[in-house]
């Protein structure tokens, strides 16, 4: 069935536009890329000006209404996004390719998170505490900050951008959505939802096209507040330096090289389970995917030895195909940097248990698929072991006891996720100590983080915020503390209580 590509336009002030530019570019699917998805505009200056101009606007209005009927919207907005869950679901494998059951899943984290930030507008504490003076009050609150720029990825289309606009939106900041290339489609339902969910004109925004045209543009004006990124860690680098520049507030989450431990004592059949769905869901483009095994050298050829049995009868294809566990790499140049990274692993030495090439059955010509791999004899200095490939690879390296591997686990540029399957609990504490990680599981895999616990990783993963639960509250408001002498008199704070 062939469906016609869909028009994506911006989405300015309350009104679906076209760019000023008039250039268009359009998403494929990367299952078949003879199918276009959509088209969108490839937006310019003039466009990212008038989106700041009706966001700076709206403002002045949108950070006045209460927070809890700020709420009301979210929960509306939730409850549409539930009624479309399977359209989008569908609509997200077709742009980018992972298959339903994990395209729904990331539909369902964004519900989840309109429930929960709608929830916050009810909440929203700040704090009070005895002043140390007479007859004075001291408090905090939260403040909006104003315009937040949300720079997206492909990878969760739906979910990244919810965790970026709602908690923004109910602390009473507005919003330009600018999402990944590769999913315009996404983001025009995203925003389709929240126009219907009511929000006023200019409060959310949407722009399409590139991030050195739109993206940029975001980052160096003078009207945005905030920019929140999620995407690749050369990119967050340099939304890193215009925003340091230009003095904005800046969150960023980057790249991961996350770890799966497995000691001798473990639970083996669900440390195998843990790995598959770490190392191979979301054909490994997660920045929280696993990407290094360590096995511990009394159970690396038992566990190695089961775990490719079970990664042969994985099956590859579209992901709208229900009996598909791996889907294509989302475009061409995201298979072409898992191949480079192939060649750079053999010629590093690394030897391929599985996988490593590009499948050649009838059928997949057309997309961007990879068979999943593993990779033996990978040392901790091998590049394959050290940078992020956002694909279904995965490394095995022996290790001879659980120091050793934290020493490893430790021993890349990145900290977001890690995991260790362990029976021993001393263990299991030692690691959750000892691991430089914003995420550690214990008996489960690196990936599935939930939308109400803090979610961002140490070292070069970020820049030392954290997304999600109430943590990003403090990315998207200010606080403002507030004192009130109601003694009628000058009282000196660090004198006069001193005298
Ligand atoms: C990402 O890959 O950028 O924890 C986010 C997980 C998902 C989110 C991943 N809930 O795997």
């Amino acid at each position: 069935m062939t469906v016609s590509p869909r028009t994506c336009l911006n989405y300015i002030n309350g009104t679906w536009t076209a760019s000023s530019s008039y250039r268009v570019a359009e998403s494929r699917n990367p299952a078949d890329d003879r199918e276009i998805v959509a088209t969108f505009p490839l937006s310019d200056r003039s466009d990212v000006e008038r989106a700041i101009g009706a966001a700076r606007e709206a403002y002045k209005a949108w950070r006045l209404v209460p927070a809890p009927e700020r709420a009301e919207y979210l929960y509306r907005t939730g409850e549409i996004m539930a009624k479309r869950k399977e359209e989008l679901a569908v609509l997200m494998t077709r742009e980018m390719g992972k298959t339903l059951t994990e395209t729904g899943g990331d539909v369902q984290e964004g519900i989840d998170c309109a429930f929960y930030y709608a929830g916050e507008g009810r909440r929203l504490f700040g704090q009070t505490t005895p002043s140390e003076l007479r007859n004075k009050f001291a408090m905090t609150v939260r403040q909006s900050i104003g315009v937040c720029a949300l720079i997206t990825p492909w990878n969760f289309p739906v979910a990244i951008p919810c965790w970026k606009a709602f908690p923004a939106l109910v602390c009473g900041n507005t919003i330009i959505l600018k999402p990944a290339r590769d999913t315009p489609a996404c983001a025009t339902v995203l925003v389709e939802i929240l126009e219907e969910a009511g929000f006023p004109p200019g409060v959310v925004n949407l722009l399409h096209g590139s991030g050195q045209s739109v993206g940029q543009a975001l980052c160096e004006s003078p009207g945005v507040n905030l920019v929140s990124f999620t995407g690749s860690s050369a990119t967050g680098a340099t939304v890193g330096e215009i925003c340091g520049r230009t003095h904005k507030r800046v969150c960023l989450e980057m790249g991961g090289k996350n770890a799966q431990i497995v000691m001798d004592d473990a639970d083996l059949d669900l440390a195998l389970e843990g790995a598959l769905w770490g190392a191979f869901g979301t054909t490994g483009q997660r920045c929280t995917a696993t990407s290094r095994l360590l096995l511990h050298e009394k159970i690396k050829a038992e566990f190695v030895e089961r775990l490719l049995d079970k990664t042969r009868q994985l099956c590859i294809g579209s992901g709208l195909d229900p009996n598909t566990d791996i889907g294509p790499l989302v475009n061409r140049q995201q298979l072409d940097n898992v191949r480079q990274y192939m060649e750079i692993a053999r010629g590093e030495g690394a030897k391929v248990l599985i996988g490593g090439e590009v499948p050649q059955d009838s059928g997949l010509e057309y997309g961007y698929f990879f068979q999943p791999t593993i990779l033996d004899g990978v040392t901790p200095s091998m590049r394959v072991a050290r940078e992020e490939i956002f694909g279904p690879v995965v490394s095995a390296i022996e290790v001879k006891s659980f120091e050793e591997a934290i020493e490893i686990l430790n021993n890349t540029p990145y900290g977001l996720s890690s995991s260790i399957y362990t029976r021993d609990v001393n263990r299991a504490f030692q690691a959750i100590r000892d691991i430089e990680a914003g995420i550690t599981y214990i008996n489960g895999p690196t990936i599935g983080a939930e939308v109400h616990l803090p979610f961002g990783g140490v070292k070069q993963t970020g820049n030392g915020h954290r997304e999600a639960g109430s943590a990003v509250l403090d990315v998207f408001s200010e606080w403002k503390t507030v004192y009130v002498d109601f003694s009628g008199r000058l009282q000196r704070a660090q004198i006069d209580n001193r005298e």
